[in-house]
């Protein structure tokens, strides 16, 4: 089958398609065999509608706006005896495209994903998003006391949630095929969940979208609290104030960014790049408060290289050279110590500042609900036809890139013995000067993924709604077109605006693939390669 570059959306959309009514009475009755589940609310969305429910869901306290006509549902699945989870799904009325996409959560927050589902229903798509079970913000993790709870956040409220709601899609729309693909899309924990879905569950996808996974999460943890503790007590010699931020930031600009070939702003190969620590150190005539002590140094140096501890243990990949450090340094965060405290120690008030290695292994003995998303073997997915888009900003703060650089080295390590080559299944994409899953001041990000959006767009990249540009369209392309994408090329839009107009467009390339300039405006992709530098 050829593909045009551009899909027009109209071949995403199916031909039209008869839905039962968007009642309480019609759900009953498609899910009559289903005792553990209970509906919550059904509500028919005109179109250019808005949906949500920002009174009660903490993380995502906005509505999806600007919706086509769509039916909104939300059932309760009872999961354990103390246990239950939620999950909300978007039926699009004669515009379904025939296809279902699920969405994720971040950090330990519960709620539905109400506005990425209303975005991804733009397209046509099914959508749906589970609130993992409890109800929170994204650095809450008390609600782990609850062990059943732990069990649903982890990866049983995801599964329960796709198998119902695709039995209630294909029950919905009266298609004699049913749905014909399943998609994935998600970053941060979304990313997690939707690598461990398809690491236990290779069946539910036929694509997964991921950004930024916080795969190991018993040592993403660790390390955001290692990385806190670096930091503090404030008396300690070591301790670097935060207004020092910008001058680290600063130095690191001024070397590397012209190391990659280009001084544009942008660090775009920050472990290319030989940074010479030193040259933060004060001399005798440099200005206070921009420059460090071999005291402050040590922090630095341990912040952005990789955690290694007693017996040459690896615990962590540092965070990359070039990246704000307000996040990691600037606190010691509740995403680092309330694993400890809730869902290892069973108690909030253990002491996060005697954190040792043990307590590493220790929460590594219990891996907590499970979550950790850590079986490499992707070959049952590869087996049965399953693509995966992986992507990560080479500036992020929260989770830093090498660990998907390592979870991705860990799958060759794993499947290149057998024979396979990963290329074809899995491509992963650094998207240079991001920050976590969105966003940056100069360089191009926007891709149309997961928890990413700009003003004056309901969906996709304005004016380049194709799989070259949008990380939707190219997983498509590639389950249902059979064409893997060899580029990305993100977009900058002028002040993230898409009615502004195009600030800048750069390729993302397919790790260990790098972007470089080539001639002509760096503003334009194509005066851009993708080339192999190893
Ligand atoms: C959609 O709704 C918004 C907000 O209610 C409104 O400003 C806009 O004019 C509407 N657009 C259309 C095409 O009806
Ligand atoms: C959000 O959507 C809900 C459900 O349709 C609606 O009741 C509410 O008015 C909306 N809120 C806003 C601010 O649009
Ligand atoms: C679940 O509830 C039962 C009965 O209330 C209780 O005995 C048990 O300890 C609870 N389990 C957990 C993990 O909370
Ligand atoms: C390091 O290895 C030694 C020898 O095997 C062992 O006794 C020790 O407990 C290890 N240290 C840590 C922190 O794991
Ligand atoms: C805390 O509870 C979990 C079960 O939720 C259990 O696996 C773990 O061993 C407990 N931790 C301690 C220190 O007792
Ligand atoms: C973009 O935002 C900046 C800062 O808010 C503002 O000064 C500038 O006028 C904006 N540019 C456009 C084209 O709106
Ligand atoms: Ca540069």
């Amino acid at each position: 089958m050829q593909w045009p570059s551009a899909i027009p959306l109209a071949i995403l959309g199916g031909a039209a398609v008869t839905a039962a009514e968007c009642t309480v009475d019609a759900f009953t009755e498609i899910l009559k065999e289903h005792s553990e589940a209970t509906i919550n609310l059904v509500e028919a969305v005109p179109a250019n509608g808005s949906f949500g429910q920002p009174e009660t869901d903490i993380p995502f306290p906005y509505n999806a706006t600007s919706l086509p006509p769509l039916c909104a549902v939300s059932i309760n699945v009872k999961s354990s005896e103390n246990s239950s989870y939620n999950f909300g799904l978007f039926l699009p009325d004669t515009t379904w495209n025939e296809r279902f996409m699920t969405t994720g959560n971040g950090g330990f927050g519960g709620g539905i994903n109400w506005p990425d589902m209303g975005i991804l229903s733009q397209y046509g798509f099914a959508t749906m998003s589970t609130d993992t079970g409890h109800s929170s913000s994204a650095v809450d993790g008390s609600w782990g006391l609850n062990s059943e709870s732990l069990i649903d956040w982890a990866h049983r409220a995801m599964h329960g949630s796709i198998v119902l709601a695709k039995e209630v899609v294909g029950s919905y729309y009266a298609t004699s095929d049913g749905i014909k693909y399943s998609y994935y899309a998600g970053c941060s924990t979304g990313g997690r969940q939707g690598l461990k879905e398809i690491q236990l569950y290779p069946d539910s996808f036929d694509g997964i979208s991921v950004g930024a996974p916080a795969w190991w999460t018993v040592h993403l943890a660790a390390n955001t609290l290692q990385q806190g503790l670096y930091n503090v007590p404030e008396s300690d010699p070591k301790h670097i104030d935060p207004s020092l931020f910008p001058a680290i930031v600063a130095e690191m600009e001024k070397q590397c960014d012209p190391q990659d070939g280009l001084v544009d702003g942008i660090v775009s190969d920050p472990y290319g790049c030989n940074f010479n620590f030193e040259a933060l150190l004060c001399t005798p005539t440099s200005d206070a408060g921009t420059c460090l002590t071999p005291a402050q140094l040590t922090t630095i140096y341990k912040f952005y290289n990789p955690w290694i501890d007693a017996n040459q243990t690896y615990l962590f990949p540092g965070i990359s050279i070039g990246t704000d450090p307000s996040y990691a340094l600037g606190s010691v965060s509740p995403l680092g110590y309330g694993l400890f405290q809730y869902w290892v120690y069973n108690n909030s008030e253990w002491d996060y500042t005697k954190f040792s290695l043990s307590d590493v292994q220790f929460a590594d003995s219990i891996n907590p609900g499970g979550a950790t998303a850590d079986n490499f073997d992707l070959s049952p997915f590869m087996e049965r036809g399953g693509k995966i888009l992986k992507y990560h900003g080479d500036a992020d703060s929260l989770i830093p890139t090498g660990s998907s650089i390592y979870f991705y080295k860990q799958v060759l390590q794993t499947l290149v013995p057998k024979g396979i080559d990963v290329s074809d299944f899995y491509r992963f994409f650094l998207i240079p000067g991001m920050n976590h899953c969105s966003g940056s001041t100069v360089a191009p990000w926007y891709i149309a993924s997961a928890s990413q959006s700009v003003s004056g767009a309901t969906h996709s990249v304005p004016g380049f709604e194709n799989a070259e540009y949008d990380i939707i369209m190219a997983m498509m392309k590639w389950v249902e077109g059979g064409e893997a994408p060899e580029q990305l090329i993100a977009t900058k839009f002028i002040n993230d605006t898409a009615t502004l107009g195009i600030q800048s467009q750069r390729p993302l390339c397919p790790f260990p693939e790098q972007a470089k300039y080539i001639t002509g405006d760096p503003n334009e992709a194509d005066s851009w390669e993708c080339k192999s530098l190893y």
